[in-house]
């Protein structure tokens, strides 16, 4: 292969070693710096270098799960993937996409154990990977987390848009994929109804985690983290902030209830570093990668 996909990290995730192709039975991280269907504030695309410059800086071990990144197994930082910024979102989204199909084709990401960590960019980066993770997992579960539901059939003329983002990846929903989202408190009358009436929508925390609890070990989890699910007093730096939000504990519920799942992939989006100049933001996301990283790292003992 010629064509260059990915652009080195100009400086290495903490503990991560370089790649550069998707390695078999291993994490790999991703930057997908994609915001051209942003529509209120922009500035995602550098949000995977912000976490980067951030996770150099904090401490590498996790209290909430007793793990630290430079003892767990090996994960590699591919860089960031080629994003163009031509004025035409919706062109330099497919062009980014096919890259996506380039770097990982004739890739079994089942059998091969890859799993993806993502760095956004927007919310639309993340419907590249999930629709690789069904049609390699025909039992997947996509938990989804967010203050949107992300359910519009299309928003502002984008098919791909951030604010339809769920919406694309149900197009390829097979009988045994399953959703469940938590921290929805922004959407349509038309997204709420579709919500209730298939049950994707958890009341509240306690019911989230149980799902989460319920979930046989060997059941493959997708998770992707719009951060606006956090409130905006604690995470201000995002694109669409949304009153009435999680905090950082919530999170750590979920993560200490995924350690003993099987997380296939996950991503981490909306991150706007320009937003919020204090760095408090680049701050809070990089902590939540942290967690997010810690929770592939599977609690053997909990097999069965
Ligand atoms: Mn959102």
């Amino acid at each position: 292969m010629s064509e260059i996909l990915l652009h080195p990290p100009k400086r290495l995730y903490r503990a991560a070693r370089f790649a550069s192709r998707p390695q078999s039975h291993s994490l790999n991280m991703i930057g997908f710096g994609f915001d051209g269907t942003a529509c209120f504030r922009k500035g995602t695309a550098i949000a995977p270098d912000a976490i980067r410059l951030v996770a150099s800086d904090i401490e590498s071990y996790s209290p909430y799960l007793d793990l630290d990144l430079e003892e767990v197994a090996p994960f590699y930082d591919l860089g960031n993937l080629i994003v163009q910024q031509s004025g035409d979102a919706h062109q330099d989204y497919l062009a980014a996409h096919a890259r996506i199909e380039r770097l990982t084709e004739s890739r079994d990401f089942a059998a091969d154990g890859i799993q993806f960590l993502t760095l956004g960019g927007e919310h639309s980066i993340s419907y590249s990977f999930i629709a690789k993770y069904l049609q390699a997992y025909p039992d997947l579960v996509l938990l989804h987390l967010d203050a949107h539901a992300d359910l519009r059939e299309e928003y502002q003329g984008y098919h791909y848009s951030h604010a339809s983002i769920i919406r694309r990846c149900l197009d390829h929903f097979g009988p045994g994929h399953q959703l469940f989202q938590f921290g929805i408190r922004s959407g349509t009358r038309e997204e709420y109804a579709w919500m209730r009436a298939n049950k994707t929508l958890a009341p509240n925390l306690d019911a989230f985690v149980a799902f989460i609890d319920g979930l046989p070990a060997s059941r493959p989890i997708y998770l992707t983290l719009d951060l606006d699910y956090f409130d905006p007093a604690f995470m201000p730096g995002t694109g669409t902030p949304e009153p009435g939000g999680q905090d950082f504990f919530s999170f750590v519920r979920i993560v200490q209830a995924l350690r003993s799942k099987k997380m296939v992939a996950a991503d981490v989006v909306e991150l706007s570093p320009p937003v919020d100049a204090s760095g408090n933001s680049d701050v809070f996301a990089t902590k939540v990668v942290r967690e997010l990283i810690l929770a592939f790292h599977r609690e053997e003992h909990h097999e069965h």
